[in-house]
């Protein structure tokens, strides 16, 4: 099948599903948010995606109350220099696990509504390319 056709074929199988009422095919394990000086306006999130589903799965999104915009970024380092690039998603096959830790995948907090500490516990919802979206609670800690 051409590349076009696959898409609009996949997609017309998501519509065609109900509503996903089996239990969560995606796993988020210690998902955490490093701590930040007062009035840091960009933090970093990171946790464990596994995803169990037969099915290669992407995250598209994030959102949480705590903050004006989640982001999804990359760590890279080009000649010794990092910067930190937007992904469009983040593509987990099926069976496989991915890690967002520092240094390489993270969840940009950008501009939070309240100064943070460690001990604090932010609800975070991702949303993924499957229809669903999964609630974390992450911890704000020092590393
Ligand atoms: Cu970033």
């Amino acid at each position: 099948m051409k590349q076009p056709v696959k898409i609009l074929f996949v997609l017309f199988l998501f519509l065609l599903t109900p509503i996903n009422t089996k239990a969560s095919e995606i796993s988020v394990t210690n998902p955490w948010i490093r701590e930040a000086p007062p009035n840091t306006q960009m933090l970093a999130a990171y946790m464990e995606i596994i995803n169990n589903s037969k099915h290669t799965i992407q995250l598209e999104s994030a959102a949480s109350a705590d903050f004006e915009m989640v982001m999804i970024h990359r760590t890279e380092t080009h000649e010794g220099m990092s910067h930190m690039a937007k992904q469009s998603g983040l593509q987990i096959k099926s069976g496989e696990n991915v890690i967002l830790e520092p240094g390489g995948y993270h969840l940009m907090l950008m501009n939070p509504k309240r100064n943070l500490q460690a001990g604090d516990k932010i609800k975070l919802q991702l949303q993924f390319d499957n229809r669903e979206a999964i609630a974390v609670t992450a911890v704000v800690r020092k590393k």
